[in-house]
């Protein structure tokens, strides 16, 4: 049986929760308060504790992109990554060049000066790429796109950080959304302001 050491508002955790529900996965839950943390999760996953974990039978993996990874292999249908090995190699890249989003989405966090024009040219670059393929894992939805759709996700529907003037990436982020996964994750987030 497989448990997935979660928190709605992680974003890493909204990575793997996408991944499991695409495929179908049954899984149970175990869910951190992140402001509290256990002293049994940083045991297991040291030395911050921190989510998402996945545990299967009492042997835990960490790391969103890992899990990831791992359970496309273990469970392969539907497939997330493309047949061709190229293909496979460029979606990972973009999962790997992840921090291109995240940097400036955490300065924006944290309140850093010049923050928002950071985002704005990460969004813009994501844009480009999106006007030539329509899915950031390329011709079909995969894994480069659940690594990057939770933090869009939160910066519409919770920071309020508008995606508009993007009109490749909204049309993405529109085309996404009508996948029960993704759908899911947008109704999780909407709990988290309500
Ligand atoms: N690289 C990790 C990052 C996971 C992560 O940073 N999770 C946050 C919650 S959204 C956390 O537990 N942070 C605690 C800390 O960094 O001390 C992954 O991809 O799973």
């Amino acid at each position: 049986m497989l448990t997935l050491y979660d928190a709605p508002r992680c974003p890493y955790c909204a990575r793997t929760r996408i991944v499991l529900a695409e495929k179908s996965v049954p899984y149970e839950t175990v869910t951190i308060d992140l402001s509290d943390r256990p002293d049994w999760l940083i045991e297991r996953n040291p030395p911050h504790g921190r989510v998402p974990v996945l545990d299967e039978d009492g042997g835990v993996l960490p790391e969103s992109a890992v899990i990831n990874e791992y359970l496309e292999e273990r469970y392969p249908e539907p497939a997330l990554l493309p047949a061709d090995a190229a293909a496979r190699a460029a979606a990972r890249l973009m999962v790997f060049r992840f921090d291109d989003l995240g940097a400036p989405y955490y300065a924006l966090r944290r309140e850093e000066p010049g923050a928002e024009e950071r985002l704005d040219r990460a969004l813009l670059a994501f844009d480009r790429i999106l006007t030539a393929v329509p899915f950031l894992t390329g011709a079909e939805f995969g894994l480069a796109d659940v690594a990057y759709l939770p933090w869009l996700l939160r910066l519409r529907d919770l920071m309020g950080f508008p995606l508009d003037g993007h009109d490749a990436l909204e049309r993405w982020v529109a085309t996404c959304s009508e996948r029960p996964a993704v759908a899911a994750e947008i109704e999780t987030v909407a709990s988290l302001v309500a």
